[in-house]
């Protein structure tokens, strides 16, 4: 070769890896091992998007650099298949989801590997795949089997576009995550996840982990822990009482009226035939909107019910009204106000003149029982979907659930002509009418319909990694214990939802004995967003996106992709492409293939200083994920190198350095050279800096020389408190020094005394 042709290099690479399998793992008791992991992707028609390759190759570099120190790594891969845009597809055009799938996944594997990641494809897994779902499936009966997986009547956000409901973190700003359409409520029996069964737990264990503190305190804050009391209000004239839940029973003594939400259940027990009309259509508005804006600040809304409570502190009659600001899902769903006390009861008694009584404070304990809340709900899972894992359920005929036997598992997802949801917003499901029928025990029973949120599929893959092939178990316990938990696991989405989820799954399955450990992975890494070079996000529509797959047809090669991804700026940060910048990261590793087939090695070691200094600045700069600097710290070494002449030591350190960044040119450099790819150490004993000499004169008489450190030219103040600390320079300064000037080009300091 001629020249750097990274298309050839890497073409040749990939099919060694391909034959070689060198990233197969296994194993090895007594090694110390390190497993990585990304988000896996939902693998969309579009393919690869540089936001993937950037979340990738953060693993991908992690992955290269402890397996060249030696470390036992696993680094799986997989697709997160179920979801609405593979079954929306299908509404649209009649193809099976099974199908768009299939060649979606062959897409994205065939990418993954053109960019040359580590990857075991041994390990892939696939969470439509039956013989994934089945273990989703027997998760979902655990749960079940605890008490942890319950069906309730309740409001949901519901989606009028998609047909579906949606959880509250799907919803943003009143309108559906995925469509943009605006969501209504609606009262539908659902299916739930327990998690708050494990909130405590679940706050208290954030602290220990290695994740950054941005998404620890989304969780805190998603959790919302408050410590409090309940209390009981009789109702004038026999309707149930109605419990509140404050975080200040001391304040009671100030509660001039209670306040419901909207939802309330017992509502209707308090209407009277003159406020009815007027509470209900209340009702009907407040439901249109999200709970984010009826948290907003706005002008208070309101009606009264009329009906009264005894305040049991003060025995006195007070008014029940109901308000949007009180929310349904939270505490009990009822207030008292304390007008004096707090904000918004002082606004709502302001506006609709109701009393406002100053007292003093009662001990907490006098009224109701100590009472935990938490902001955190309750995980609705149920999904009126086709694409979907099925839920393992079936109902008798007097529609009482029954979990289908773990035998007859998986449940496997019918065929069938038209995917549209039918008109009472059941899955397509409903249409299978062969598959909706199922024998349990010799009773005849009805499938359920419903399917699993997408997020209780990615609750265990982490765990189905360590054995994925396992036809007996969901996974294996030997291969868990090696393996897991998760060393390193990188994403830039899903902060609160996907990675509070797999905590809650990852403590239940610890309690039942299925898992050696109780949080699922030890650091996260939450990346940033790559933009369009006008700093906007890419979108289609926009015609801004760039194209990985592109900047490697157009001759870069994925090296450097890989390499400029990681150089574009700090890992965590959002940062914007720069076409040209791409041209500098390649021309940077057109030098370093010239460093190694087109040099003539020098015979003096210049460059020994710099050397070890970059191999610790970069060992350094990965180990705190600084990737850019890690960069641009071999760039700076290359400088050197065509400055002072490289050795051919030079030239194979920098082929190790940079291989987790650049493997397929490392790779042909290290070969060109005869080299391993161990990862090189650094001796403390070259990462001094050059000295200089110091001239100290004393009222313009030559009195002393300092030996310094040349950074230290830029530091005043250190040299001349060196120079004050000098013996021979102190025979003369006893009297006193009147002033110092340092000149740092001329190398001198004066003393004036
Ligand atoms: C009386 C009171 C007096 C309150 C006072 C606060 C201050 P956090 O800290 O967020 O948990 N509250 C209770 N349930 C509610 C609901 N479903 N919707 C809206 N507000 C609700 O807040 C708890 C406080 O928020 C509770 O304590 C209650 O008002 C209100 F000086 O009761 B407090």
């Amino acid at each position: 070769m001629e020249r750097y042709e990274p298309l050839k290099i890497e073409q040749k690479w990939q099919k060694i890896w391909e034959e070689t399998k060198p990233f197969r793992a296994t194993e090895e008791p007594g090694k110390p091992k390190m497993m990585l992991a990304e988000m896996f992707p939902y693998p969309s028609g579009a393919g690869l998007h540089v936001g993937h390759v950037r979340n990738f190759t953060i693993v991908d570099v992690l992955t290269r650099f402890y397996t060249q120190q030696g470390l036992n790594v696993l680094r799986p891969f997989g697709y997160d298949t179920f979801g609405l845009p593979a079954e929306n597809y299908a509404i649209k055009t009649g193809t099976a989801p099974q199908d768009v799938t299939k060649t979606n996944i062959a897409n994205f594997r065939k990418q993954a590997k053109r960019l040359g990641y580590a990857i075991d494809w041994n390990r892939e897994i696939n969470t439509s795949d039956p013989e994934y779902y089945k273990w989703t499936q027997w998760c979902f009966l655990q749960l079940y089997k605890k008490g942890l997986a319950y069906q309730k009547e309740s409001y949901q956000w519901w989606c009028p576009e998609d047909q579906t409901v949606l959880a509250n973190e799907q919803v943003e700003n009143g309108k559906c995550w995925r469509c943009g359409h605006e969501v209504e409520k609606k009262k539908m029996k659902q299916w739930f996840f327990k998690i708050t069964e494990y909130a405590d737990e679940l706050l208290e264990e954030i602290d220990s982990l290695e994740w950054p503190e941005k998404i620890k305190t989304m969780q805190k804050n998603w959790i919302g822990r408050s410590v409090g009391a309940e209390i009981d209000f009789e109702v004038v004239g026999g309707a149930p009482h109605i419990t509140v839940f404050t975080t200040r029973p001391d304040t009671i003594y100030g509660a001039t009226f209670l306040v419901v939400a909207p939802e309330y259940t017992a509502l209707d027990s308090l209407l009277t035939d003159d406020t009815r009309e007027k509470v209900l259509d209340y009702k009907a508005t407040a439901l249109k909107k999200s709970e984010i804006e009826r948290q907003e600040n706005k002008e208070k809304t309101g009606v009264f019910t009329g009906s009264y409570a005894i305040n049991p502190a003060t025995k006195e009659k007070i008014p029940i009204w109901v308000a949007d600001y009180v929310l349904a899902g939270y505490g009990t769903g009822a207030i008292m106000a304390v007008p004096a006390m707090d904000d918004r009861d002082h606004e709502f008694a302001e506006k609709f003149d109701l009393p406002i009584v100053e007292t003093e404070l009662c001990d907490r304990d006098l009224f109701g029982t100590p009472k935990v809340t938490y902001r955190m709900r309750d995980w609705l899972i149920s999904r009126q979907r086709y694409w979907g894992c099925p839920i393992p359920i079936a109902y008798d005929k007097d529609g009482n659930p029954h979990p289908i036997p773990e035998d007859q598992l998986p449940v496997l997802i019918p065929e069938v002509d038209d995917y549209k949801p039918d008109n009472s917003g059941r899955s397509a499901l409903a249409k299978a009418k062969d598959w909706l029928k199922v024998t349990i025990n010799g009773e005849e029973m009805t499938r359920e319909t419903d399917t699993l949120d997408g997020y209780a599929c990615s609750s265990w893959y982490l765990w189905r990694y360590a054995s994925p092939h396992d036809e007996d178990a969901a996974w294996n316990q030997d291969a868990i214990k090696y393996w897991e938990p998760v060393d390193y696991y990188c994403g830039g989405d899903h902060a609160v939802a996907h990675l509070l989820y797999i905590r809650f799954w990852c403590k239940f399955f610890a309690d039942e004995g299925y898992l050696p450990f109780r949080e699922p992975i030890k650091r996260l890494l939450y990346n940033g967003y790559i933009n369009a070079p006008d700093g906007k996000k890419m979108s289609k529509s926009k015609g801004n996106v760039i194209d990985p797959l592109d900047v490697i047809n157009d001759g870069y090669g994925a090296d450097t992709l890989r390499t400029y991804e990681m150089f574009i700026g700090p890992y965590d940060m959002d940062a914007a492409w720069d076409p040209r910048s791409v041209g500098g990261v390649y021309r940077f590793l057109n030098r370093c293939w010239t460093l190694a087939f087109a040099t003539e090695y020098s015979r003096t070691d210049k460059t020994i200083n710099i050397r070890h200094k970059t191999i610790k600045k970069v060992t350094e700069d990965i180990h705190r994920y600084n990737f850019n600097t890690a960069v641009a710290a071999l760039m700076e070494y290359v400088n050197e190198l065509y400055k002072s002449g490289a050795t051919e030591e030079d030239v194979i350190t920098l082929a190790k350095l940079i291989k987790p960044f650049a493997p397929h040119l490392a790779s042909e450099m290290l070969e060109k050279l005869s080299a391993d790819d161990e990862w090189p150490q650094w001796d403390e004993k070259y990462l001094v800096s050059d000295t200089v000499e110091v001239i100290v004169q004393i009222n313009g008489k030559l009195r002393a020389k300092l030996t310094v450190s040349a950074d230290d030219l830029n530091d005043e103040k250190k040299i001349t408190n060196l120079a004050l600390a000098d013996e021979k320079v102190q025979k003369y300064t006893k009297s006193g020094v009147k002033k110092t000037i340092f000149v740092p080009k001329a190398k001198l300091l004066n003393i004036v005394i």
